[in-house]
């Protein structure tokens, strides 16, 4: 394995930036560019103030830890200019400069002990947001390794199918794990920006009584139960706002963000009759992630909305009514018990395409092959 060197800590946005180095001529390259007054070695657990030096010049002073015999981390200043002079200097020296993932896969798959769910469980944490994902992704290394070894009993048909039971339940906890994408869509001057300012707790989008006040989206990132839900205000739809090419955008980037949400709040005047309905907003009433919220519920009632199987909630943005039943229903909607409960979960790109395999292998033979793969071949980064 080369050594490599990384930048650990987010670009120029702090006065101390971490660089991290690891592989076999780790402690080589440290012991030819950091000088120090102080007598004792760098060995592991020791932390040493010095400087890091060329053949000619003093880049900066910096305090190096030694984690274990190959691997070190040099604290300099957050300065980008000393940042890449010293990135420069570890690759003159044979060190190969990497990001910062790159160099976690290659330092946890290292340790031999940890197999490749691990791997990509510990690369996973950074990006999960809520406590509760944190615990159950925590948890697969030993619920999903476990789970697709006790396969190996089953006939091949049995295989197939818990395999595709996996996948189902995986793909409806990945927005509980990673985040829910939440998009509040409508007719114009319904309520949305209103909606979005009350769930969020903050004044992010503005709101008045004329048609078309949304144009570019906006989000907010909040907190709803248990679920981190990123909520995105859209320009609301209406084929009228058509008239010329700033509003026909809008209108697509609404259609576009609709279409990649988890789940839509479909906000609608209920203080308006039907006749507001366009085309678009009848296909999004039926749509399986959809929840109509009947908005205004403190002015008279003139909707008569289509039957429709969809979960329909009535609210005030303006007064705060029911918006906590609203908030209960979408974390019901999203299924949020299932961070609760211990249940075997894929959670990378890499891991569903092996369930998936599995879920269509002909032979056990090519599922026990997969079996062993999604264990043991080199992570997903
Ligand atoms: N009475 C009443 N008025 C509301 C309620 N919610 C929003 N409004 C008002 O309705 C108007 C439109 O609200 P917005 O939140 O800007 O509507 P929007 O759906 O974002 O509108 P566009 O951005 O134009 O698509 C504003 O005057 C709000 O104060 C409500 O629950 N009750
Ligand atoms: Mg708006």
């Amino acid at each position: 394995m080369t050594t490599i060197a990384a930048v650990t800590t987010a670009k120029g946005t702090g006065p101390i930036t971490t660089i991290e180095l690891f592989g076999i001529t780790a402690k080589q390259i440290i012991s030819d560019i950091f000088k120090s007054k102080t007598k004792s070695e760098l060995e592991p657990g020791k932390i040493i103030l010095g400087s890091i030096e060329t053949t000619d010049r003093t880049i900066d002073q910096v305090i190096v830890a030694c984690e274990s015999m190959n691997s070190f981390v040099i604290n300099c200043h957050g300065n980008p200019i000393i940042v890449s002079d010293i990135m420069k200097l570890l690759e003159s020296k044979g060190a190969q400069p990497v990001v910062d993932e790159k160099l976690l896969t290659a330092k946890l798959s290292a340790r031999t002990t940890l197999n490749s769910i691990e791997i990509e469980a510990s690369l996973a944490i950074p990006k999960i947001k809520t406590l509760p994902a944190t615990k159950l992704l925590l948890a697969q290394p030993d619920l999903l390794a476990q789970k697709v070894k006790s396969w190996l009993n089953e006939d091949i048909e049995d295989i197939k199918k818990q395999a595709k039971d996996l996948l189902y339940l995986s793909k409806k906890v990945k927005p509980l794990l990673f985040g829910a994408k939440i998009i509040l869509a409508g007719p114009p001057n319904s309520g949305k920006s209103t909606l979005l300012n009350v769930i969020a707790g903050k004044q992010k989008a503005i709101t008045t009584n004329i048609k078309g006040t949304t144009r570019d989206y906006v989000t907010a990132d909040c907190v709803i139960g248990n679920i981190f839900a990123e909520l995105i205000d859209t320009a609301g739809l209406d084929s009228s706002l058509n008239n010329n090419h700033l509003d026909q955008a809008a209108q697509n980037k609404s259609t576009q963000l609709i279409e990649d949400s988890d789940l839509i709040l479909l906000i609608l005047d209920a203080n308006q009759a039907e006749t507001s309905l366009t085309d678009d907003l009848h296909k999004i009433i039926d749509c399986q992630n959809t929840i109509i919220v009947l908005n205004k519920s403190d002015l008279p009632q003139k909707l008569n909305l289509p039957a429709t199987d969809s979960p329909k909630i009535n609210i005030s943005a303006k007064t705060g009514d029911s918006i906590n039943n609203l908030t209960k229903l979408i974390q019901t909607k999203l299924n949020s018990q299932l961070l609760e409960t211990a249940s075997a979960v894929c959670f990378t790109a890499r891991q569903m395409d092996v369930i998936q395999k599995i879920s269509t292998a002909d032979s056990k033979q090519l599922a026990e092959d997969l079996i062993s793969e999604l264990i043991n071949a080199p992570p997903c980064v």
